[in-house]
């Protein structure tokens, strides 16, 4: 029987649906501050394959999840194409901001198998360890959203130099889409051959573009991410995360090339799902702020999800990643009534 996250993927109106939280992995968990202090720094734990691999299967363990997804960062392509990159505590990624072709020119894509060797050594870790019907999801930013920390140098939401550069020279923008784009494909392909059983791409500020720059960097880049990993991998589930997307989500499901797609908080989940084809799994969406409150209000929430998407396929989750500070209990308990559904 093949597992619940998968045949929610592919199409099937599985009930009640398979469950998994972005960010699962992550400081609201004190196993997880445990291992994050043995590492030292957070990039050091991306690159050490038992430590991240226990990381990854820590929320599995104690909730027992549907999905395991990798632990590592969407800025390690970044990273592994040589553009310097450091964690600051307390105040998120920091790196030399690429605003020149001289910069561009500096990326080195040959690096990347060889940086990416430890985080391939997690997937396949992880893979040997996890239970039965659990599955294992592989990941990447997609090119426009990595491009928004490499341009500005760090993270913030609102990313002023990416979104003008796009502007000033879009030729340079377009080359610099096109490296992430055979980047990522590589880098998704060699998690699949490592054992990942699907892939998602986050795409977490494409609700920054207007339509016209939605096609061109959002949709585009990911149509050409899926349609080579198709040609190589002909059943493996792609999961698209355009967050933010409003109205054009529906551009998305049709174009993008994705077998499922993550529906943000904001998105009203009757409307995403009339604006998707019928056969392709919503995920999602749950506000990250109702499972912090927990309680009542957490509860009407989630059934008011459950009830939205029911007859469709769906896979249960957030609408954005789990805050720091959510009680552990309050996601057990959103496990129970999910499963109880
Ligand atoms: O201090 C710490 O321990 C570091 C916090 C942290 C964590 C736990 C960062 C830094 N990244 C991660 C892990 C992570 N990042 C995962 C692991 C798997 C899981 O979900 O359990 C995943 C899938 C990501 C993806 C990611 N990183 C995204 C896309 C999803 C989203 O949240 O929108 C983004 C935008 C990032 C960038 C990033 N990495 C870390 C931070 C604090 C940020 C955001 C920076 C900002 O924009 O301000």
């Amino acid at each position: 029987m093949p597992k619940p996250l998968l045949r929610a993927l592919t199409g099937e109106a599985v009930w009640p649906p398979p469950v998994w939280l972005m960010r699962q992995a992550g400081r609201y968990l004190p196993e997880y501050r445990a291992l994050r202090a043995e590492a030292g720094d957070f990039l050091t734990l991306c690159m050490t394959p038992t430590l991240a691999a226990e990381v990854t299967l820590q929320p599995v363990r104690r909730f027992g999840m549907d999905a395991a997804i990798l632990f590592s960062d969407i800025l390690v392509v970044p990273w592994a194409l040589g553009q310097a990159l450091r964690f600051v505590e307390g105040e998120g990624p920091s790196l030399p901001p690429l605003r020149d072709g001289g910069a561009l020119a500096a990326l080195r894509p040959e690096r990347l198998e060889g940086a990416i060797a430890p985080v391939l050594d997690t997937v396949a870790r992880v893979r040997a360890a996890l239970p039965g019907g659990c599955a294992l999801i592989g990941f990447a930013g997609s090119p426009w959203t990595v491009a928004c920390y490499m341009v500005e140098g760090g993270g913030g939401g609102d990313f002023p130099a990416a979104r003008a550069l796009a502007y000033a020279d879009p030729d340079l923008f377009a080359a610099l889409i096109e490296v992430l784009t055979e980047a990522t494909t590589r880098y998704l392909a060699a998690q699949v051959e490592a054992g990942a059983e699907c892939v998602m791409l986050f795409d977490s500020w494409a609700g920054l573009l207007p339509p016209a720059l939605f096609e061109a960097l959002v949709i585009d880049p990911t149509e050409t991410i899926a349609a080579a990993l198709k040609q190589r991998f002909p059943a493996l589930p792609v999961i698209g995360f355009p967050r933010l997307a409003g109205g054009m989500l529906s551009l998305y499901a049709q174009e993008a090339g994705v077998d499922a797609v993550g529906i943000d908080t904001a998105q009203e989940l009757r409307l995403a799902a009339a604006m998707v084809p019928e056969a392709m799994a919503l995920q999602g969406n749950l506000d990250p702020y109702a499972l912090l409150a927990g309680g009542e209000a957490l509860r009407a929430q989630a059934e008011d999800i459950l009830d939205a998407a029911r007859g469709r396929p769906h896979v249960f989750n957030l609408g954005h990643g789990i805050l720091p500070q959510t009680p552990p209990e309050h996601v057990a308990g959103l496990v129970r009534w999910v499963r109880d559904a």
